[in-house]
């Protein structure tokens, strides 16, 4: 999954997307340089961000989401809000990536009306909030303990084990070291019974390992997303879509005795 930020304050890449031409230019390099889904977010979840209206939101996501998708790319949104929700689904996404899982009102409902896969994150707190002092009494278990519920609640609403995604939230209110503990132990989230997808890209985790900035993690980043795959992530959000095909194709290449050279 290629990430796309047309937030004008994005953390990890500046806000370079801002503009509808220049957001949908790189929305088509995100799928050449070989993307299989096209992630797009219009919120800043950036620590102490500033919420903006969901019109903003729409505003901000509409015009690439809406071109991607009638050109037939597989476009996901970023979005915690049903009613932006709901206009990217009558564009075309097929899936709603939130950070929230679906916690706001309306937005489940939003969701199990429609078709489209959902991935539903792990978040203590908020946006505004989550970093101050992150605290867990365990924090496998109560990510663990969350997911399931928001799945089993979402299966109830009428949404299909097949539709959901499940995601730890890597960044969104824990240190480094819960962040460690939950990708050392990712395989227990992998094996609760849902798909599991992680995002690692570009994040603090890896500048606190390597002692990298922000613009220099690309090879922490390709190596983090081959450690999800490993442990059982069926779905890698990346910045570094070339660099992460490549690590992910030779993994791919060399574990499967199936495959040849030329087979993928
Ligand atoms: C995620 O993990 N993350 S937005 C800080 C960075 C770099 C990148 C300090 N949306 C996730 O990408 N959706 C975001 O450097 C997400 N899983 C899912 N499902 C944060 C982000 C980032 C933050």
């Amino acid at each position: 999954m290629g990430v796309l930020n047309v937030t004008p304050d994005s953390f990890s890449d500046g806000g370079r997307f801002a503009t509808p031409t220049d957001a949908l230019k790189r929305a088509e390099q995100i799928f050449e340089e070989g993307a299989d889904v096209l992630d797009v977010g219009g919120e800043s979840t950036r620590p102490g961000a500033a919420e903006i209206p969901w019109e903003e939101e729409l505003r901000r996501l509409g015009p690439v989401v809406e071109v991607m998708a009638a050109r037939g790319f597989p476009v996901s949104v970023d979005t915690s809000r049903p009613e932006v929700m709901r206009a990217v689904i009558d564009m075309g996404a097929v899936i709603i990536n939130d950070v929230r899982a679906l916690r706001l009102p309306g937005a489940l409902d939003v969701a199990a009306a429609s078709d489209v896969g959902v991935c539903l994150m792990h978040m203590q707190g908020t946006p505004a909030t989550m970093q101050v002092a992150p605290e867990y009494r365990d924090v496998l278990v109560e990510v663990s303990d969350f997911l399931r519920e928001r799945a089993q609640t979402c299966e109830a609403a009428g949404i299909s084990r097949d539709r959901i995604v499940l995601d730890p939230g890597f960044g969104f209110g824990k240190t480094p070291d819960h962040n460690l503990r939950l990708l050392r132990h990712f395989s227990d989230i992998a094996g609760m019974g849902w798909p599991v997808m992680a995002g690692l890209s570009r994040k603090s985790l890896l500048g606190h390992i390597v002692g990298r900035p922000v613009t220099d993690r690309q090879s922490a980043s390709v190596t983090a997303a081959l450690i999800a795959v490993e442990r059982g992530a069926v779905v890698v959000r990346v910045h570094d879509i070339a660099a992460t095909r490549d690590a992910l194709l030779l993994w791919r290449v060399v574990n499967d005795k199936e495959l040849g050279f030329d087979e993928h």
